[in-house]
């Protein structure tokens, strides 16, 4: 297959890229491909996609969300404190209900959302704290079902806790053996700060035994106290194993006190680990204990990213007791999140790209096969915009995903006309700095 015609973030000038047997295979100057007559041409139109001068990007990728719970915003009952507390409770009723079709059904429907705006790549948690695991069995049928078109992680991720939930443990190791590829926690719900740190001994221990990586819900609380990322970090350092280890959400980090980050980013920095912020999900479910000034529910993001430590931004939730209204557009996430985390320089706009796409497939362990680079895996976006400025501005459609050569699919973006009396006009929604 050949893209002619493409822009590539931070280049100047027209591209075409070829993909053979689902591999990049040559990225050029445009027409040179075509000009060179010791090439074979692609045997059929469908085989040459034209660019139109559109950006190309490697796939989205969400690093965090919970398939399990996708499209259950309201069951049994909505969730009207807006905590994180209570769409536990409201979910820990759903749970009972749940089968395998109905995980199925709802992660199938979430998972053509992802496809259709250009994500390849998602990590998913999915809630071990069921005797049954039949999230967990739904979602390894699925995760096998989809893998042409998608790429999931499952974490075995532990909602009600590890030492305060009945077997929690027996549980998570279960799910490891299924074959979940992540092993999950959530230290600031277990009933004391001692399980919390007994929770984190058992997750390194697994993740150790069934040589898996880590995605711990770390400190995802409005209280200045929860201080488990330090230990995650140290765990991860002491065992050389940083970069196989992340911490999502870590709101907490919001309300610390400076002297206290100050220290705690020198371990962050030594100790390798990635950040995963939640924007959209915490800037709902955080500060509602506060009156006025609420807090942000935000993690240190532009701090990290300037300490050199890895972060990048996920949707969390799909329409479910967390946030009801997310549909899998990476761009909306990213939009969200530079606001919120006051992002809003032109090189921050500009490399905010990263924060859903590169710095996302290194937090997944997979940016060897990753990126738009000869001999890598042929994935690819083309957005309706020029540039990712104005890709992000306007949230711009992703007009063309293609997964090892193949286009999987396709957007016509909207077309605007103005009518007036003396006749219509086309206009453009597009602004090019
Ligand atoms: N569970 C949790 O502990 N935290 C979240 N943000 C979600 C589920 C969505
Ligand atoms: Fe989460």
């Amino acid at each position: 297959m050949r893209i002619d015609n493409i822009r590539l973030h931070d280049q100047q000038g027209l591209f075409d890229i070829e993909i053979n047997d689902g591999v990049f295979s040559a990225i050029s100057p445009a027409g040179s491909l075509r000009k060179e007559p010791s090439r074979k041409e692609p045997s059929r139109d469908a085989d040459v996609i034209d660019g139109n001068g559109q950006l190309a990007l490697p796939p989205f990728v969400d690093p965090h969300v919970h398939l399990d719970t996708a499209l259950t915003a309201g069951e049994p009952v909505w969730n009207r404190s807006g905590t994180l507390f209570e769409g536990i409770q409201n979910w820990s009723e759903r749970k009972k209900t749940l089968t395998r079709d109905d995980v199925k059904q709802r992660a199938s429907k979430a998972l053509e959302w992802y496809i259709a705006q250009g994500v390849q790549h998602v990590r998913s948690h999915v809630d071990t704290t069921d005797p049954s695991l039949t999230a967990l069995h739904g979602l390894l049928e699925l995760r096998e079902e989809v893998k042409g078109l998608i790429d999931i992680q499952l974490v075995a991720f532990p909602q009600e806790g590890i030492p305060s939930y009945p077997k929690g443990a027996e549980l998570m190791e279960e799910a490891l053996k299924l074959g979940a590829d992540v092993v999950g926690g959530i230290p600031h719900f277990e009933y004391t700060r001692e399980y919390g740190l007994e929770s984190l001994k058992t997750v390194f221990e697994l993740a150790e035994k069934y040589d898996r990586l880590i995605d711990i819900h770390c400190d995802e609380i409005d209280d200045d106290q929860s201080r488990f990322v330090e230990t995650v970090a140290t765990m991860a350092l002491e065992r050389s194993m940083g970069h196989r280890v992340t911490a999502s959400h870590t709101t907490a980090m919001h309300s610390y006190n400076n002297a206290y980050v100050f220290k705690l980013m020198r371990l962050l920095k030594h100790s390798g680990i990635h950040f995963i912020a939640n924007p959209v999900t915490n800037l709902n479910l955080q500060g509602r204990m506060d009156t006025y000034p609420k807090r942000r529910g935000i993690t240190r993001i532009p701090e990290l990213l300037e300490a050199g430590v890895n972060a990048c931004f996920g949707q969390d939730d799909i329409v479910d007791q967390w946030f009801p209204m997310q549909g899998c557009n990476m761009l909306q996430v990213l939009f969200t999140g530079l606001v919120g985390c006051q992002m809003t320089g032109f090189d921050q706009i500009n490399q905010g790209i990263d924060l859903i796409t590169r710095n996302s497939a290194q937090c997944l362990n997979i940016q060897d096969s990753y990126g738009i680079d000869i001999g890598k895996p042929g994935n690819l976006i083309l957005l309706d915009s020029e540039t990712v400025f104005d890709a992000v501005r306007r949230q711009a459609s992703v007009t063309h995903s293609i997964r090892h050569g193949k286009l999987i699919a396709s957007t016509k973006p909207a077309r605007t006309m103005l009518h007036r009396e003396n006749g219509s006009k086309e206009v453009s929604l597009a602004y090019t700095l």
